[in-house]
């Protein structure tokens, strides 16, 4: 490691003096102003990652669906999944290192991790659409070659897409091929497949409207659509020619303000979803003849998609266990429809993807969503292998649901919650089943719900546990959420520190909107004064 090489580069991309960041949720995210030395450091901290586990590692520039001002930066580990947790620690420790500690910080981390410095590395690096963002990818460059590593720039892509591309090349090409070209005829064979076989040709399933929040999406759908064109025609929509990225659109806006994006045309009872703003969330909705607005979000996804794994599974005779992996903001009628009705084993971590994913893997099947539409399904080794036998084997039937199953598993992203594949999902169950978008959002009726957010001095006062919906400290803050609950009836509320934001976040839900509103107006007032609230004290019209 030319260490002096390192500092030289270093002062080309400064730290802001005092400035302390945290690898967070999904990794570094703030102001684009402050974030060129983290991109730099995240290149170095990408090399070290990759000589350690002798593979490819990915750094993806975004920051979702925050604001156009705002960016950051998530390394992506070998089978394109979120970087390992003490590897986290290491990221936060170098953002922060003062120029004259990042030396003694680099050796630091190469030595706890036993980097053998003599291995190769190779690195990758994607970028969202955003104005900073090639900036950026050429900082994570410099510091990815001042360590003398090999690395492909992807340039423009979605967050899915290069973890797609990680796992691609650390599999010898198995999962696929490692271009946007592979990504494309991959997704789009197993769709076509799978939409070949639909017996109603209502014209009802051959097209889709699509909201891309300004961002990446729009860009990727155009490239691919004329590959799956035969089984389905998007029409885009804040494809980023007119509009601000993220800004009153995109599947963030959609799914908190529970209303449509700007710029949408819904006529009544048309299918229509958005994208947020690196692709890897979506959400469906539509209007019905009374001009109401239906949102469809990530757990009515899930349930769509295990019911109808379960029935193929059903169909080949085989009994596979699935899991359905949530988080504590799933909503309560979707867990109760899941257990009780489809009598689907459903379990609950904390949020961010990471521990969904990985819960999932417990599973032969894991279909894992947050409630704002980011999830996948995955497939054990296991059972990929065994359906691509049973495809072969079974006749009739039971060697059409085998083959459907086939194609699935290539159409679902293995390494991401992907909006494009999970959209082609979607489209092909609901055609096949022959489901519009009413009976499926008539699955079981949504609690009425309210998210609101609470600035607070130090939102790390706040701790929890069981998955995040119990709070542990402050003393006496999770007594005053539990009283507040039993007011109201089918309630239930909960309150976590954001892992992107500088806020506390605060969830509830009840029989009523208004209800719901207001259990989660008095939850927001506890935690401002339990928990150092800072400016203005929450007020009613807080909600909405
Ligand atoms: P935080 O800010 O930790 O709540 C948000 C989302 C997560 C996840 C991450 C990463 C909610 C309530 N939280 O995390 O689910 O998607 O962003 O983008 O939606
Ligand atoms: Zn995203």
């Amino acid at each position: 490691m030319d260490l002096d090489a390192v500092t030289k580069h270093s002062t080309l991309h400064a730290k802001p003096n005092g400035l302390i960041l945290q690898y967070g949720t999904a990794g570094f995210r703030a102001n684009a102003e402050h974030l060129d030395h983290i991109m730099y450091r995240m290149g170095l901290l990408a090399v070290l990652r990759s000589k350690q586990t002798k593979s490819t590692i990915g750094v993806m520039v975004t920051a979702s669906h925050n604001p156009e001002e705002d960016n950051g930066v998530k390394l992506i580990d070998p089978l394109g999944e979120m970087l390992a947790p003490s590897w986290e620690e290491h990221a936060t420790c170098l953002a922060n290192a003062e120029e004259q500690d990042l030396q003694r910080v680099l050796v630091g981390i190469s030595e706890s991790e036993a980097v053998d410095l003599q291995q190769d590395a190779f690195v990758v690096i994607g970028r969202d659409t955003r104005p900073s963002s090639e900036k950026f990818s050429q900082s994570v460059i410099d510091g990815v070659t001042v360590l003398g590593s090999q690395f492909h720039d992807y340039g423009l892509l979605t967050t899915p897409q290069l973890h797609y591309m990680v796992y691609c090349r650390n599999t010898s090409g198995q999962y696929g091929k490692a271009t946007t070209e592979g990504y494309y005829q991959k997704l789009s064979k197993a769709f076509v497949a799978l939409t070949k076989q639909v017996s109603c040709s209502g014209d009802e399933y051959r097209s889709l409207k699509v909201d891309c929040a300004n961002g990446i999406g729009a860009l990727k759908l155009k490239e691919m659509q004329h590959y799956f064109s035969q089984g389905l025609s998007v029409q885009l929509y804040n494809d980023g020619t007119k509009g601000k990225l993220n800004h009153l659109c995109g599947a963030d806006f959609v799914k908190s303000h529970q209303k449509p994006p700007e710029g949408m045309e819904m006529k009544p009872n048309e299918r229509c979803c958005s994208f947020d703003g690196d692709a890897d969330r979506i959400v469906y909705y539509y209007r019905n003849e009374d001009g109401q607005f239906h949102l469809i979000d990530g757990d009515k996804i899930a349930t769509l998609i295990s019911s109808f794994l379960k029935e193929l599974l059903l169909e080949i005779g085989e009994n596979l266990n699935i899991g359905v992996v949530q988080t504590a903001y799933a909503n309560g009628s979707s867990t109760r429809y899941l257990e009780e009705v489809m009598k689907v084993p459903v379990y609950c971590t904390k949020t961010g993807v990471k521990h969904l994913h990985h819960k999932a893997q417990e599973f032969d099947i894991g279909v894992y969503f947050e409630a704002n539409g980011h999830g996948t399904a995955l497939f054990s080794k296991a059972v990929e292998m065994k359906i691509k036998q049973l495809a072969k084997e079974l006749e009739g039937d039971k060697g059409k649901a085998a083959k459907m199953l086939e194609n699935v598993i290539d159409l679902f992203n293995q390494a991401a919650g992907d909006a494009i594949s999970d959209m082609l999902v979607i489209e092909a169950i609901l055609a096949l089943k022959g489901l519009t978008v009413q009976q499926w959002d008539a699955l079981y009726m949504d609690l009425p719900n309210r998210q609101l957010k609470v600035k607070v001095a130090d939102r790390r006062v706040i701790s929890t546990t069981d998955a995040e919906r119990q709070v542990v400290t402050p003393p006496g803050l999770q007594e005053m959420i539990s009283d507040l609950v039993k007011k109201y009836k089918l309630s239930r509320a909960f309150v976590r520190p954001s892992g992107t934001e500088d806020v506390i976040r605060v969830y509830a839900e009840a029989d009523s909107q208004e209800n719901a509103d207001s259990l989660a107006h008095e939850v927001s007032l506890a935690v401002f004064q339990l928990a150092g609230g800072i400016g203005e004290r929450p007020t009613p019209s807080f909600c909405g």
